[in-house]
């Protein structure tokens, strides 16, 4: 069965494969599953039929016939442990790749996306400049750490997994500030994951997605 993904028609990344269905491709593109997209205005993705997809009327969104999945981290572990290939089988291996997903998207994500969010919505507001210098000081503290866990190598725990695919998805929203300069092994690292085969296709699907989505009504 082709699995269906749901995805922003008019993506606000401007076809920078910043927004979280990018985790879905690229986890679909490593294990080899091709996969079908649907696209969605901001309008439908709030209506009945999509609310009955995903509860907050959100992307991404996941079917696979009537089993149905939303939350980018769920969906990702469900591709690693269907595929076998984004979880390493030693059973204490697997565990702390799994301690990685929740550690990208709990521990790392918070402060990087509160950025990301800072930068589009409060770009005009008077506390925008302290919010910012809060903001990046927390990302700088995290950044850090990993940077000191990473140390010389190339993925965090072994071979590179589920929990490098969400890192570095979280980590790209960086890659519009000068925060990554200050941390020259993780800003590698980030190189390392946008360098893989399977990202290069999957970011290829999203662009020419976007610019589907972009195009003039005929
Ligand atoms: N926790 C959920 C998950 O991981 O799946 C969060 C889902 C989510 O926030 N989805 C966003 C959405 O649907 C799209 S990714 N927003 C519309 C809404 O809530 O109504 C958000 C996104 C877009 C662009 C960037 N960027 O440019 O850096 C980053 C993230």
């Amino acid at each position: 069965m082709i699995p269906i993904l749901t995805a922003f028609e008019h993506s606000p990344d401007g076809g920078r494969g910043l927004a979280r269905d990018m985790r879905i491709r690229w986890a679909l593109e490593e294990v080899g599953q091709p996969y079908h997209v649907r696209l969605l205005s901001f309008e439908a993705m709030k209506q009945p039929e999509h609310l009955a997809r995903h509860p907050f009327g959100q992307i991404p969104a996941y079917e696979e016939g009537d089993f149905a999945l939303f939350e980018s981290g769920g969906i990702v572990f469900h591709i690693a442990e269907r595929h076998g290939s984004l979880l390493p089988r030693d059973p204490h291996a697997r565990r702390r790749a799994i301690m990685w997903m929740f550690a990208a998207l709990n521990t790392v994500e918070p402060s990087v996306f509160e950025r990301v969010l800072a930068r589009i919505l409060e770009r005009d507001t008077p506390w925008h400049d302290s919010r910012l210098r809060v903001l990046e000081d927390r990302i700088r503290d995290r950044v850090g750490h990993l940077a000191r866990h990473l140390g010389d190598a190339a993925w965090l725990d072994g071979d590179f997994s589920a929990g490098d695919l969400l890192m570095v998805t979280v980590l790209r929203w960086l890659n519009s500030s000068n925060i990554l300069d200050d941390y020259p092994t993780i800003a590698a690292y980030v190189a390392r994951g946008e360098a893989r085969p399977a990202f290069q296709r999957a970011f290829a699907a999203q662009l020419a997605d976007f610019n589907k989505g972009s195009a003039p009504a005929p």
